[in-house]
């Protein structure tokens, strides 16, 4: 996977590129980053890579000229990578895209600074706009780097163990089971007691209901999205008639009005 990233501040990436996961998968050559300074393509003695709105207003805008030239030497460089702008109009990244743009043999990364990139660029040059979020940031670097990366751990041999990117949260809409390690209690919070057993079964099926309970408590719109599974619906009904018991104990949730109700 070739990565032509597009910026006027390449050292932001060379540090991300120079460590870990991405520096290993470069030395193995599953990916190969590259930067493009969109100031090497600025002309005059200041190479000037922004200017003013028209219409007026505060801010300035990333000037065409050096952007075109920028992506024209990308694309010799990535012959048949789509050219992605990050930005904050753009579709929702998600782990689905990452996806999508793995299966690529490279990308052409476009990031913006100051108030973003003239127009005729988006219109010319640009196959897909993505967003990282729905915040504004300074630049589109990050966002470029966190596509990076998520894409990049999806390739194969990326993360040495060829198994780990296909267990991941998301892969089947839900949350990430707990992860625990040494030593069995810390600070008095003990490790569940079916990670220490060795029981293989138990353990997936533990895991599997930690990661429905987590993803129902903190983000019950991942269920909403896909269609429970047996296994799933049928630990939900348990859960239920648990949740059942528990107020009927506690003498609520029956007809009538509730005690101190009002
Ligand atoms: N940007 N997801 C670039 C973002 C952003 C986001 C702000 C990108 C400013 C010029 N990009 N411009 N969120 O906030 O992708």
């Amino acid at each position: 996977m070739k990565f032509v990233t597009l910026t006027i501040f390449p050292e932001l990436l060379q540090s991300f590129w120079d460590n870990g996961i991405m520096r290993r998968a470069t030395a193995e050559g599953i990916i190969a980053p590259q930067a493009i300074n969109i100031r090497d393509f600025a002309a005059g003695r200041h190479r000037t890579t922004d200017d003013r709105p028209y219409g007026g207003g505060c801010g300035m805008v990333m000037k065409p000229e050096p952007l075109a030239a920028a992506i024209r030497e990308a694309q010799k460089a990535a012959p048949n990578a789509p050219t992605i702008l990050l930005s904050p109009q753009g579709r929702r990244f998600d782990q689905q895209m990452a996806k999508t743009l793995s299966r690529y043999t490279g990308l052409i990364l476009v990031c913006g600074r100051y108030e973003g990139i003239d127009e005729r660029i988006g219109e010319r040059f640009v196959d897909f706009e993505i967003s990282v979020g729905d915040f504004v940031l300074t630049g589109g670097e990050l966002p470029a780097m966190v596509l990076m990366d998520a894409v990049t751990r999806l390739l194969p041999g990326a993360l040495g163990n060829e198994d780990s990117a296909g267990q991941d949260s998301f892969e089947d809409r839900r949350l990430d089971y707990g992860h625990y390690t040494r030593p069995p209690e810390f600070e008095g919070r003990k490790v569940p007691d079916v990670l220490l057993t060795g029981h293989h079964e138990d353990i997936a099926k533990w895991r599997r209901a930690d990661a429905l309970m987590r993803t129902l408590a903190r983000r019950p719109d991942l269920l909403r999205q896909t269609p429970l599974d047996e296994e799933d619906t049928a630990l939900l009904e348990e859960w239920r008639r648990e949740i059942e018991k528990l107020i009927r104990s506690q003498g609520g949730g029956g007809p009538g009005p509730s005690p101190g109700g009002g």
